[in-house]
């Protein structure tokens, strides 16, 4: 692959130099080097990253929140500011509302394991979407099996957009919780969550956001948005794996019940009874991910410092390139054709299954997912057993989608 400077600077960002921060974009697949479009599944991780892991672990390694010793002050300073650095980065108004978790799935069942069996009743009503995540379908099946409630499902179009008025349809006095994506990960699609949650809050229900897909492209902003809870994962992030944030609005992570018991998430314990910490210690038992926690703060500051606009400029470049030339494959079909989407194009090809394009495409060192995407009913609804999908991040180029396009121009010639 050859890359000239001239063609891979982009509206201000300097993609050559971007890439140089990332260390495994020069390593080769069977034999050429890698071309990496699985970016939604997770992304790669910039030097800055890898190095306040090791950094971590070769000058400071120690527990925190318990330690008077210098090693556990540093280690916890460290933590700790990565929590003000999430809270800044979502624009949420305390750190009291930024409670670490190991994902976008966990911060789901949290709140479905505390609020929703605290809050949710026989006969009422929680709606998610067609589009959603298995995270987000599965812990909400859950409580309402076991509270006997209903699960309904906003339906969606042939484009991959939520049917709104039929969502409108839904809300009544039964809705306790709208629970929705804000970016589908397996169409791109990026839902209205504002005016969902208006509605929603209308109909006197609270709102989750899954923003596992969003955190990365969108400028987020919790308290704007009026969400009541939100939920991402690091990883997405360029970040490490194993760490997420789930974001509460305070009175409600006060009012709800404890999610594990252990250490940290108690300020008393007797064996008559436990006294619980406050936030948001109350909802972080036992020892965190101390490591990888902190170097997600490097992880933030590379996407500010790169600047979220530049960034979300040119993946969106590389989505309507890669769209107008995937367009031209014959017998290649994109799932989600969104008005609004983010940098993911889904596709299938006549007579292919997905894995087969997978297969083919890395033989020539280039990464896609294929399946469902932890999104089997929206399969089902598309009426497909899965798709490949190639998910742009602010490292990819235009050439690399070029290679992508020349590896399914072979696939359609060997497979049909
Ligand atoms: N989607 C994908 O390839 P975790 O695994 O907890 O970090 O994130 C779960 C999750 C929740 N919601 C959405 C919309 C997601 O996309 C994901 C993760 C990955 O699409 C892995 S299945």
């Amino acid at each position: 692959m050859t890359m000239t400077r001239s063609v891979t600077i982009q509206e201000g960002l300097d993609v050559y130099s971007i890439r140089k921060q990332f260390p495994i974009l020069d390593r080769e697949v069977k034999g050429r080097r890698l071309v990496y479009f699985d970016n939604a599944a997770t992304s790669q991780k910039p030097q800055s990253v890898i190095d306040a892991l090791v950094n971590y672990y070769t000058n400071y390694n120690a527990n925190i929140h318990r330690g008077i010793h210098t090693l556990a002050e540093e280690a916890t300073a460290a933590f700790e500011a990565t929590r003000d650095a999430a809270r800044q980065f979502i624009h949420a108004a305390s750190r009291e509302e930024i409670i670490f978790t190991r994902g976008t799935t966990e911060g789901i069942n949290l709140v479905a394991y505390t609020w929703g069996r605290q809050n949710i009743k026989a006969g009422d009503e929680i709606i998610i979407s067609a589009m959603e995540h298995h995270s987000n379908i599965v812990p909400w099946q859950i409580v309402c099996e076991e509270k006997n409630a209903v699960l309904k499902i906003i339906p969606i179009n042939d484009e991959g957009e939520l049917l709104m008025p039929e969502y409108e349809k839904m809300l009544g006095p039964k809705t306790k919780l709208v629970s929705i994506v804000q970016v589908s990960n397996a169409l791109g699609t990026v839902n209205p969550v504002k005016t969902m949650i208006d509605a929603a809050h209308k109909a006197g229900a609270l709102v989750f956001v899954d923003g596992a897909q969003s955190t990365v492209h969108l400028d987020i902003n919790v308290q704007e948005m009026d969400c009541d809870f939100f939920a991402f994962s690091a990883h997405k992030l360029y970040g490490p794996t194993g760490v997420g944030i789930l974001y509460g609005k305070k009175h409600l992570l006060e009012s709800m019940p404890v999610f594990q018991g252990g250490g940290e998430m108690i300020k008393e314990v007797t064996f008559e009874k436990t006294i619980y910490n406050d936030l948001p210690y109350k909802y972080e038992a036992g020892t965190p991910n101390i490591a990888d926690t902190i170097a997600f703060k490097t992880a933030l500051d590379f996407i500010q410092e790169t600047g979220k606009e530049k960034i979300r400029k040119h993946e969106q470049e590389l989505l309507v390139y890669a769209t107008s030339q995937l367009e031209q494959i014959p017998g290649l079909r994109i799932i989600g054709t969104a008005r609004e989407k983010t940098s993911v194009i889904s596709f299938i090809i006549d007579k292919t299954h997905p894995q087969d394009i997978g297969i083919l495409l890395d033989n020539r060192g280039i990464a896609v997912r294929t399946g469902h995407h932890c999104a089997e009913p929206l399969m089902r609804r598309f009426g497909i057993p899965g798709t490949a999908r190639a998910s742009f991040a602010v490292y990819n180029t235009k050439e690399e989608i070029d290679e992508l396009v020349t590896g399914l121009q072979k696939v359609v010639k060997m497979l049909l």
